[in-house]
């Protein structure tokens, strides 16, 4: 402002029109000023230039711009000791900020307490998986046949109880009753003893679906029962059907080679008198074998996959996986060493065609299509096989059983031994193990047990339970077995499928009271039913012990951490599961009937700390108490299963 009245005296009067909008005006501006500042002040006394200012009215303050320095008086100035030292201070400033910065952006990437990694786990890594036998859970309308309305009302059991989603349904197809082989005479039809509407059924899969609970069926591709339709039709040489069984024309005098059966030396060929021709059956002459080398067959047990898929069916079980794919040529006479019929290649091939049924369905997070099996028979290059990797993705859960798991014979070193040959740092990373101890085709853990130490075989099933729940893998668990059922009276295989105990009432609360159940019932359900494995006297039950490590299993380390294992003596087994700067832990198990005292330095083959506390105790004593193992050591009584936590790392 001041300049702006002050110029106007000096104002160039004749450029008045110009003046509406801008006016140029002489200022009494020494150039000096400039000069004083390069000379810090000391300027030159006698001013004797203008210099010309453009001011704009329309500018509220009327602020005045200056016009640039022309070329000379820029290069005039460049020199100046002041410029070069201010341009100097400049740029070592701008440089020094800018190493600053950088310096703090590493600093801050290193020092600051990052994220710990975490895999991307699915429902299936994570649940535990319970298998239940459908016929055999619950009866609701007094027939003596478990069926799909009392397996509705005993959901929450395994739900609340047991904190498990992943229902395995197991003897659910219309089937041939009570075939070992499972002969299914129909794959898309539940037996109308369990639910006569398959409609129904399909409802019920979907609702548990969509409440976050997972459906998971037995797929029975390697053979069907002899009297499904596909077999009548193929016998007869039926169109298509034709080829769905694996035949083998030939006099009836004698089978077209040696092949035997799975479990025994027998023949694996029958002879049909209806196509006058022998068929292949691996499992049992009731279930003749599919003809897997033929896409026809493969595309109809696509077709199943898809028609359980979408009802809402969350994944499957393969049975008889060692045996799917034989030799397509019947003509090698001789399979002594099972190559022709046992883990046979072409079963790869046949899985992948079934993993991308599962992929394909496999829509969203939390919604994947599980496929496992288990495996009986095969060694580790044909156990990483049935999992396969990158582009010939197969099963997502192979579980070799674990029998060594019921044999008290088995020692601290006999397991570790058994444990190093089931996982690798491999399998760790890349593949996933199923932890599978007792099935609906075998006695159960608890009879078996119960046979060979009559003593403490209670205690040796929470040794299983254990093992099972801790170490790494997916726990397949058997219904009844979580709190020690026994087969039933049978003298069948049905036995081993005999309906659940839930108490010490008659029929124990399977049926009511004065109902033959389908299978009888083991002559000790008064003592081994799931109340009574609720109740505590003295010691934890295996029921309760399995809830306690079912809820232990879900720390990270037990998810997804390392496991080492090693032995103190011939008893005493401990493993350690470690997931980087996750809280950690070791599980001490002795396998002995006498005492042993672990001390810091029998723990030194694992990683250990001087403080620990105690995560879980079978005889329930010192749970969460803090040890300093520096003076302290670990007491364990016969069968003692203990966990001791240890902190983070940072
Ligand atoms: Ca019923």
């Amino acid at each position: 402002m001041t300049n702006h009245e002050e110029g106007k005296p000096n104002g160039a009067e004749n450029d008045k029109s110009e003046l509406e909008d801008t006016t140029a005006v002489e200022i009494d501006l020494p150039d000096e000023s400039k000069t004083q500042l390069i000379n810090g002040g000391a300027g030159d006394e006698h001013p004797e230039k203008f210099k010309t200012a453009i001011i704009d009215p329309s500018s509220s303050d009327g602020e005045v711009s200056f016009n640039g320095l022309g070329k000379d008086e820029v290069l005039q100035y460049a020199n100046d000791p002041f410029w070069v030292r201010l341009r100097w201070i400049m740029f070592i400033l701008f440089w020094v900020g800018w190493l600053a910065m950088l310096v703090t952006a590493i600093a801050i990437i290193v020092l600051a307490p990052r994220c710990p990694h975490r895999p991307d786990l699915k429902w299936y890594h994570t649940d535990n998986v319970y298998q239940v036998y459908g016929k055999s859970f619950k009866d609701s309308d007094n027939n003596g046949v478990g069926d799909l309305e009392g397996l509705k009302d005993k959901m929450d059991y395994i739900t609340d109880d047991l904190k498990t989603k992943a229902l395995w349904l197991s003897g659910i197809y219309k089937a041939e009753m009570e075939k070992s082989c499972m002969g299914v005479l129909d794959h898309k039809a539940v037996d109308p003893a369990f639910e006569k509407d398959t409609g129904k059924f399909r409802s019920w899969v979907k609702k548990q679906r969509k409440d976050g609970k997972k459906v998971i069926l037995d797929l029975i591709p390697n053979h069907t029962s002899k009297k499904h339709q596909w077999f009548e039709k193929s016998a007869n040489k039926e169109g298509d059907y034709k080829d769905f069984y694996v035949w083998a024309e030939g006099s009836s005098a004698s089978p077209p080679n040696n092949w035997k059966m799975a479990n025994s030396d027998e023949s694996a060929w029958s002879y049909d008198n209806t196509r006058k021709a022998w068929y292949l059956h691996q499992i049992s002459a009731d279930c003749p074998d599919l003809n897997l080398n033929n896409s026809m067959v493969v595309e109809e047990i696509k077709d199943i996959m898809k028609y359980w898929f979408d009802a809402g069916v969350s994944g499957f079980n393969i049975r008889d996986l060692e045996y799917l794919v034989s030799n397509p040529d019947t003509s090698v006479a001789d399979d002594s060493d099972r190559n022709q019929t046992r883990n046979y290649m072409g079963t790869l091939h046949f899985l992948e065609e079934l993993r991308k049924v599962a992929d394909d369905f496999s829509d969203k997070p939390g919604r994947e299509r599980v496929l496992y099996a288990t495996v009986f028979d095969a060694n580790r290059a044909q156990i990483e096989g049935y999992w396969g990797k990158e582009k010939n993705e197969r099963l997502h859960i192979v579980a070799p059983y674990l029998k060594e798991l019921v044999q008290p014979t088995c020692d601290a070193k006999c397991i570790k031994a058994m444990v190093e040959k089931v996982i690798s740092e491999e399998i760790e990373e890349e593949q996933w193990l199923g932890l599978q101890v007792g099935d609906a085709d075998r006695s159960r853990i608890t009879s078996t047990l119960a046979q060979s130490d009559p003593t403490n075989f209670e205690h040796r099933l929470l040794i299983t339970h254990a093992l099972q729940l801790l170490l790494p893998g997916t726990p397949l668990v058997y219904y009844g077995d979580e709190f020690g059922q026994r087969d039933g009276a049978d003298t069948s295989a049905a036995r081993f499928h005999a309906p659940m105990q839930w108490d010490n009432t008659p029929n124990a609360g399977f049926t009511v009271e004065g109902v033959q159940p389908y299978i009888n019932l083991s002559a000790t359900y008064a003592q081994d039913n799931m109340e009574a494995g609720k109740v505590i006297f003295k010691d934890m039950t295996p029921l309760v012990a399995y809830e306690a490590l079912t809820e232990l299993r879900k720390q990270e380390s037990f998810q997804f951490g390392k496991t080492k294992l090693c032995t103190v003596g011939d008893n005493v087994l401990m493993f350690s599961r470690h997931a980087s700067r996750f809280p950690y832990f070791i599980t001490l198990v002795n396998l002995g009937d006498s005492k042993v005292t672990v001390t810091s330095s029998d723990l030194g083959c694992l990683e250990t700390k001087d403080e620990t506390v105690v995560s879980f105790h079978s005889r329930d004593e010192q749970v969460s108490a803090t040890l300093d193992m520096e003076d302290q050591s670990v007491h364990l009584e016969p069968f003692d299963v203990v966990v001791l936590k240890f902190a983070a790392d940072d």
